[in-house]
C-alpha cells in the first residue's frame, strides 16, 4: 500500500508518459536491489495493458540522463540485430513521455522511466533445473555478441570502476577502519576470511582483458524466461551496460545461478556451489559468445565466479560496516546475511575448484 502523497505522485507521474488507455493500478513489483519497480495496469475500453515504471536510483547512479542515453543506443542497436527476433527474444522499449523523451523528473529530483511489460516473461532467484541455467547464459552470450559491434562513442561508465575488485577491496579496509556504525566487532570473522583470500582482488583485472560492452549484472533475475517453454526471451535491467569485462558478466551469473540457495540464505548448510549447473553456464554462454572471446578471456572463465564471489561478498560486507546505504534491506542484518552466504559459496566453489576447472576444460576441448 503506499501512501497517499506517494500514490499522488506515481499517478502524476504515470500521466507523463504515452502509455495507452487509463490508468488502473500500480504495485511494486521484482526483487531489485537498487531502483523501484511498479508494475502499472491501464483499462482502454475492455483491455487491459500493463507497463513497468522505475524510478532510478540517484544515489547509485549518479548521471539519469546519460544512463538513459546509454539505455536507448543500447536498445536501438539490439533491435536490429536478427539473432534477437529469430530466436523470439525480446529487448526492452520504452515508453516515450508526451514530450517525447524517455524518462521524466519529477519536483522531488527523482527520474523516471517507463517499459513495455515482458508479460510472458518470468524471473526467478536461482534456476529450477538446468535448461533455464543453460538458456540464461545463452542469452548473456548472446547479448554480448550482439553489442560486440555498437558504434563509437563509448558507453558512458555509469558506475566508474564497478567491477574492480581492488578498489571494493579498498572500500572495505577504509569502512572497517572508521567503523562508522559500530559494527566491526560483529564481523572478526569474516575481515579474517576475506584478508586471508586479498590475492582474489587482483586476479582478474579488467585492464589485461579486452574492453567489450558487457551487462555488468548478470543476475540470473536479470533475465527473463518464457513461462511455458522455459527460453531466455529478454534480459533486463540495463543501468549498468558499459566497457568492462565479458568475465565479470559469466562470473556473476554463475554466482547467483550455479548456487543451492537464494543470495540472502540464512542457514550456510543451504549454500552451495552447483557443478552441473555450471557446466550448463559454460555451454551455454560459449555457443553465443564464444565466437567472439579471445583464448585467454576462455581461458579464464573459472576463476570469474570466485572473484565476482569474493567482490560481492565484500560489497555486501562494506555496505553493513557503513550503516546500509547502497543495497535495500528488510532488516539490519540483511547485508551481514548477505555476505556470509556469499563467503560460503566461495569456500564451496573453492573446494570444487578442481571439478571446475575440469568441466571447464572438457567443454573448452569440444568447442
Ligand atoms: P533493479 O535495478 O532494481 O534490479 P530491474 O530493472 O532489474 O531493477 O527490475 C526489477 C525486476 O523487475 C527484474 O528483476 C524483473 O524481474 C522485473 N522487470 C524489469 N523490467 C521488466 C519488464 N520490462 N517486463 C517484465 N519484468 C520486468
Ligand atoms: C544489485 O539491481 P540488482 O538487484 O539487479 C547490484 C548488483 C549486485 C546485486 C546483488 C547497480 O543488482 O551489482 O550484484 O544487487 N546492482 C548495482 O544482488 O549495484
Ligand atoms: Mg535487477
Amino acid at each position: 500500500m503506499f501512501k497517499t502523497s506517494e500514490m499522488k505522485l506515481i499517478s502524476e507521474t504515470c500521466s507523463l508518459f504515452c502509455f495507452s488507455g487509463r490508468m488502473d493500478s500500480i504495485v511494486t513489483f521484482g526483487n531489485g536491489n537498487i531502483n523501484d519497480t511498479f508494475l502499472l495496469s491501464s483499462k482502454d475500453r475492455d483491455d487491459t495493458e500493463r507497463y513497468i515504471l522505475q524510478r532510478i536510483n540517484h544515489e547509485v547512479f549518479n548521471d539519469p540522463v546519460a544512463l538513459m542515453d546509454n539505455f536507448s543506443r543500447v536498445t536501438d542497436h539490439l533491435k536490429q540485430k536478427s539473432s534477437h527476433a529469430k530466436g523470439g527474444e525480446k529487448v526492452l522499449s520504452l515508453i516515450e513521455t508526451k514530450d517525447g523523451k524517455s524518462f521524466t523528473l519529477d519536483g522531488n529530483g527523482n527520474y523516471w522511466r517507463m517499459l513495455e511489460f515482458i508479460s510472458e516473461g518470468c524471473s526467478l532467484e536461482f534456476p529450477e533445473n538446468k535448461n533455464q541455467a543453460y538458456e540464461a547464459a545463452r542469452a548473456f552470450g548472446n547479448f554480448q555478441s550482439d553489442l560486440n559491434d555498437l558504434p563509437e562513442p563509448p558507453l558512458v561508465e555509469t558506475i566508474p570502476d564497478f567491477h574492480n575488485p581492488e578498489i571494493r577491496y579498498q572500500q572495505f579496509i577504509t569502512a572497517m577502519q572508521k567503523d562508522r556504525v559500530g559494527r566491526v566487532d560483529q564481523v572478526s570473522d569474516l575481515i579474517t576470511f576475506v584478508k586471508k583470500r586479498d590475492h582474489l582482488a587482483t586476479l582478474i583485472r579488467s585492464s589485461e582483458f579486452p574492453r567489450r560492452v558487457v551487462h555488468n549484472d548478470t543476475k540470473f533475475n536479470n533475465i527473463l524466461l518464457h513461462k511455458e517453454t522455459g527460453r531466455a526471451i529478454c534480459v533486463v535491467d540495463l543501468d549498468t551496460v558499459m566497457p568492462g569485462c565479458v568475465l565479470h558478466d559469466f562470473g556473476d551469473l554463475v554466482r547467483t545461478a550455479a548456487c543451492s540457495s537464494i543470495e540472502d540464505e540464512q542457514n550456510l548448510d543451504r549454500v552451495n556451489f552447483l557443478p552441473e549447473i555450471f557446466e550448463s553456464i559454460v555451454q551455454g554462454y560459449l555457443k553465443t559468445a564464444g565466437n567472439m572471446l579471445s583464448f585467454r578471456e576462455i581461458d579464464a572463465l573459472p576463476s570469474a565466479p570466485l572473484v565476482i564471489t569474493y567482490e560481492l561478498g565484500l560489497r555486501f560486507l562494506t555496505d553493513y560496516l557503513e550503516g546500509d546505504h547502497y543495497f535495500k534491506v528488510k532488516n539490519e542484518r540483511h547485508n551481514l546475511d548477505r555476505s556470509r552466504a556469499q563467503f560460503k559459496l566461495l569456500e564451496s566453489m573453492e573446494k570444487q575448484g578442481e571439478s571446475m576447472r575440469e568441466i571447464h576444460q572438457k567443454i573448452v576441448e569440444r568447442f
